[in-house]
């Protein structure tokens, strides 16, 4: 009797650890729809449009996501359907967090397209300060996004930002490198966005500084005579 109950209990603990094994692995192959969000350059009082990308797809019916990002500087004025999911049923109050959703009550299939899901407009404020501004999606529940067996899927998401740059209305005309004053070292700074490119050496106004309607290293030349011989080299 007493071996029984042993040999039972020790097949009870196996089981035990079989159970936990399988969820364990089922947990862990969750299927898991990606999302990332677009990351746009703008400037105080820009339109911009910023797409909420689906990267990978394991096959969904339900989304509903909620998107944050910051009133103080970013107004969302529209957001269009990409036309990939199911029907969509976006929210008509336009403030954060807005609520985008698709879903299709007759569906039985999954729906496993990849690409834009929507594309939110934004008017960046016109006092909006210089920095980036997060624009994030999240679920608000387990059952926001679904598949065909009414499963849930988990959301991995990436957000984006709109990053706002100085206004060139801010910039003073010559001071290419932004410290507010107009010296030779605008003119190298110049200089060096023309061989080494606009990622390293990024400009904050036109600097098409003789006029001729490129930016070029005549401009960094025509601005270091500028801050030489002055006004006989006057700024464009
Ligand atoms: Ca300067
Ligand atoms: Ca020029």
């Amino acid at each position: 009797m007493y071996k029984i109950v042993k040999r039972s209990l020790s097949l009870f603990f196996a089981l035990c650890l079989i159970i936990s094994a399988v969820s364990v692995v089922s947990a862990a192959e969750a299927d898991v729809l990606s999302v990332v969000v677009e990351t746009v350059n703008a400037k105080a009082g820009d339109t911009v449009d910023v797409d909420i990308n689906v990267t990978a797809n394991p096959g969904v019916t339900v989304v509903r996501l909620y998107v944050d990002y910051d009133e103080n500087a970013l107004t969302l004025l529209g957001a269009e359907d990409g036309g990939i999911l199911n029907e969509a049923m976006f929210s008509d109050e336009f403030s954060s967090p807005y609520c985008l959703a698709w879903f299709d009550a007759l569906s039985t299939e999954n729906v496993t397209a990849t690409g834009a899901i929507a594309t939110l407009r934004f008017k960046v404020n016109a006092d909006a300060v210089e920095g980036a501004y997060n624009v994030s999606v999240y679920t608000d529940s387990d059952n926001d996004i679904l598949n065909a067996d009414l499963v849930p899927v988990q959301l991995e998401a990436v957000a984006g930002s709109v990053n706002v740059e100085a206004s060139a209305e801010d910039a003073i005309l010559g001071d290419a490198d932004g410290n507010d004053s107009v010296t030779a070292s605008d003119a190298v700074y110049l200089m060096y966005h023309t061989l080494y490119g606009a990622e390293q050496y990024p400009l904050n106004q036109e600097c098409d500084f003789d006029g001729d309607g490129d930016v070029d290293s005549d401009d960094a030349v025509y601005l270091l005579y500028h801050t030489l011989f002055g006004e006989a080299y006057p700024l464009h």
